[in-house]
């Protein structure tokens, strides 16, 4: 597929970007200048892809076959050209091509804006899926919404977080298809009203409501190098022409384009993931807005094959819903058979449950959504009235199969009571759904056995699980070009389509030549990175010293603090002397903290605090170095990933789903330090005990301390290093003109029962960190260590992630 047609010679692609730089953009392509020439290149990529894509839509009429609809309301691909360069085979092509206009490839692609359409793991997690089904030749879809503003735009101001917009589409986006002719009407609000259909049975139907138009835009997902593009349909809200001629019939100008501006606010701005999701009647517009829209393609496309019964629709259609975000989609479905279709509500329900699968990424109970009925009640009546009659068919089934269970129905139900009353969409996603998975092997079990236990009852077999994945295509052939161009020049490129092939690395562990080559890849991305810190924020690092990163959103779970602690304690050894011989680390940071999340926010600013002590302390100079980097995104990981030694994955375990960030690492060979949590348990498990830094209690622990019986004050007490670690913290060492900043971060762990048990790990990580240092004095054992790490993520690649789905869950199989 490499070889270079006619349109992928270098001459072709240089007329094309002058042509675009002229034609499309309406500018002198004399002299070539950087903006410009970065658009032309885009556009002339695109060309290239487009037919791909065409063919790819073709074939899946062509063929009739079952599709996926990956439903998620976040994704975050991260930058575009690269991969669609990569995808076509086509880097040698345009570096020769731009750099013949005088211009450097990598520094066109840095004009690149993030999409920054997602929170977090699991938008990421969604991409990557994306890039999989495509290279895997899975016929499917992602469905989701064009956001005019994606994740805030992060900035560190005095040590603080502060958010800007993120304005992503201010300049038009190259990459997405606008399609006015794909428009569908979505109602919201109004009232659901019977009345006695021709046979006389009663029916409903919804009425008086509001509208808007979804207007599709598509994005291009191409396969590595097989000629399929896969779409990526996002909704953007247009407002109804109805709408405002209402108003101007009244002559109400104003009027008018004020109800048009606020009917397209659904798209206008992705919801950071909060604290509490709770009572945000724009999200719930949102959910509904992408759901029904979708909803109305996937019939379109149904009906376009002919079929004269709704019965073999789930033989067409796997729906997957990522997370509940998606979840109405179950009332929505019924709601189409029902009123519109004319099915019976058994036959209805029989599709539905044949039609969804659901994946859980939280066991968290403060991040299960729910909404109030009242809310659903209003903007969604027929809806409601929906999932009350599911629930009143589920209770009764529930009731005669487990007579007397009065609690066994409380806990079931779709309706909580206890705090006004909510739906659960948790629930109504597993009873809607044929499969339910969780995302690591632990994380699935602890849904069958804690969270959903009554469902798992109820429903034997309905639980799987499907171990996240990361595409090697971002993760390691473009983010680390070096260490992919070694990695294929001992065993090929077969790992960029089948990432087990990379155990033929483990051959060479032992190898002093392959390690020395090995070093010196990690040597000079180590390099790269210490430039563009210095750049970005003017902060010099030693590339020499171990570099140890805890990179992901700023959560309390995700200890962040516990890793300051250690950051202190080390502080505190270095000035005290008290350590012989320490191994010099710079600590990097990076991750958002939600604007609502003020534990979170003082977190940020601790480490930023902890890093101007100890930044500026003449006595600690390059032992020691701290640095937060602001804006955290896909880009950013890129970079700061391959440069890693070692990698921070230190929750409370049984609290990360899985993490992805952790299997990053590990394929671009960085050494995890890590508990026995979500995805960890199985890195160690394919790496090795001896090549993984584990502490810390279990999940079971966990669930014991939980029960009773911790004490955080007795460890703080009788543990020297922390106590002087957490009384620097509480009284003002690191925040000397307002000593008392930090109290609520010392209090939550000292008087408020330090729920995520930091201080009971404490000790444990700290005596594990020092057996990192240890191994990390011995380069060849370290550098061994690094290369059986990538030699053995093989399992980790998304590509066997969607293979399990296609097979174990959709149904589906690779197109030929
Ligand atoms: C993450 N979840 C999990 N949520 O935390 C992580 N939440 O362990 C897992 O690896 C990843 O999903 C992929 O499975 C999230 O990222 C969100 O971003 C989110 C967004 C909106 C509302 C709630």
């Amino acid at each position: 597929m490499t070889a270079p047609e006619s349109n992928q010679s270098v001459e072709s692609l240089k007329d094309d970007i002058q042509r675009h730089v002229a034609l499309t953009l309406g500018s002198d392509p004399f002299p070539p200048r950087k903006g410009r020439y970065y658009l032309g290149l885009c556009y002339s990529v695109r060309d290239r892809l487009l037919g791909q894509w065409l063919e790819t839509q073709r074939s899946y009429y062509d063929s009739i076959t079952k599709r996926v609809y990956y439903m998620s309301l976040e994704f975050l691909p991260g930058r575009f050209l690269m991969n669609y360069i990569q995808a076509l085979g086509m880097e040698e092509e345009c570096r020769e091509a731009v750099r013949d206009f005088g211009l450097d490839l990598d520094e066109l692609l840095e004009e690149e804006w993030n999409p920054g359409l997602g929170n977090g793991g699991l938008g990421r997690l969604a991409s990557c899926y994306m890039d999989s089904m495509a290279t895997c030749r899975i016929p499917g879809y992602g469905y989701g919404i064009l956001y005019d503003y994606g994740i805030f735009y992060q900035t560190i101001v005095n040590g603080y977080q502060h958010e800007g917009a993120d304005n992503w589409l201010r300049q038009d986006s190259p990459w997405v298809l606008r399609r006015g002719h794909f428009m569908f009407l979505i109602n919201f609000y109004g009232r659901s009203e019977a009345y006695e259909d021709s046979a006389g049975h009663e029916r409903f139907r919804w009425v008086d409501t509001e509208s808007v138009m979804a207007m599709a835009c598509d994005i291009m997902v191409p396969g590595h190098q097989n000629g399929h593009v896969t779409n990526m349909r996002l909704w953007k809200a247009i407002s109804t022409r109805d709408f405002e001629l209402e108003h101007f019939n009244r002559g109400d100008y104003i009027g008018a384009v004020q109800s048009k501006v606020e009917s397209e606010n659904i798209s206008k701005v992705l919801y950071p993931n909060d604290t509490s999701p709770r009572g945000k009647e724009l999200r719930l517009r949102q959910q509904y807005f992408f759901v029904a829209a979708t909803f109305q393609d996937i019939l379109r496309r149904f009906r376009k094959n002919n079929y004269s019964s709704f019965d073999c629709f789930p033989d067409q259609v796997a729906v997957q819903l990522n997370d509940t975000h998606p979840a109405i989609s179950i009332a929505e479905l019924m709601r189409i058979l029902v009123d519109e279709e004319s099915l019976t509500w058994e036959t209805a329900w029989t599709i539905c449950q044949k039609t969804f699968s659901y994946t859980n990424h939280t066991v968290l109970p403060e991040a299960l959504e729910t909404w109030s009925v009242e809310l659903i009640g209003r903007m969604l009546p027929r809806h409601l009235q929906i999932i009350f009659e599911i629930n009143r068919r589920f209770l009764d089934d529930v009731g005669k199969r487990f007579p007397g269970r009065v609690d066994l129905l409380r806990s079931l139900s779709l309706i909580a009571e206890d705090n006004g009353k909510q739906v659960r969409m948790a629930h109504l996603a597993i009873i809607g759904s044929h499969t339910v998975n969780g995302v690591a092997e632990l994380h699935s079990k602890i849904l069958k056995t804690r969270l959903f236990k009554d469902f798992d009852n109820l429903y034997p077999g309905k639980f799987t699980n499907v171990t996240n994945g990361i595409t090697p295509r971002r993760w390691l052939m473009q983010a680390n070009p070096a260490l992919s161009e070694l990695i294929g020049s001992v065993i090929g490129d077969e790992w960029i389509h089948d990432l087990s092939h990379l155990s033929e690395l483990a051959a060479y562990a032992d190898d002093p030549e392959f390690q020395q080559r090995w070093q010196e890849v990690r040597k000079r991305n180590k390099k790269l990175l210490a430039r563009y810190v210095l750049r970005k924020l003017g902060v010099g690092i030693n590339p020499a010293t171990l570099f140890d990163m805890h990179i992901k959103r700023i959560h309390e779970y995700k200890r962040q603090i516990l890793n300051v602690l250690h950051v202190i304690t080390l502080y505190n050894r270095i000035r005290s002397g008290s350590v012989a011989h320490h191994v010099p680390r710079t600590l990097f940071f990076a991750g958002k903290a939600a604007p609502g999340y003020m534990q979170a926010k003082l977190i940020i600013k601790l480490i930023n605090a902890v890093g101007q002590a100890v930044n500026g302390d003449p006595a600690v100079g390059n032992d020691l170095r701290v640095v937060f980097l602001p804006n955290y995104c896909v880009s950013q990981a890129e970079k700061l990933i391959p440069a890693a030694d070692l990698s921070e994955q230190i929750s409370t375990a049984g609290m990360e789903a899985s993490g992805t960030g952790n299997m990053k690492f590990a394929l671009n060979g960085a050494l995890t330090i890590g508990t026995l949590d979500g995805a960890n348990i199985e890195i160690r498990e394919v790496v090795g005990e001896d090549n993984f830094f584990l502490f810390g209690h279990t999940e079971e622990d966990v669930h014991r301390l939980h029960s009773g019986g911790y004490d955080p004050v007795q460890i703080y007490e009788s543990n020297i290093e922390l106590k002087k670690a957490l009384d620097m913290i509480s009284t003002g060492f690191f925040s000397p003109e307002a000593p008392g900043l930090f109290r609520p971060i010392v209090d939550s762990l000292l008087a408020h029962g330090d729920y995520y048990l930091v201080l009971a790990d404490y000790a444990k990580y700290v005596a594990e960190q020092a057996r990192v240092s240890k191994c990390y004095e011995d380069p060849a054992l370290w550098t061994r260590m690094s290369i059986l790490n990538t030699a053995n993520m093989g399992k980790f690649s998304s590509d066997r992630s969607i293979m399990e789905y296609a097979r174990n869950i959709w149904k589906v199989s690779p197109l030929t």
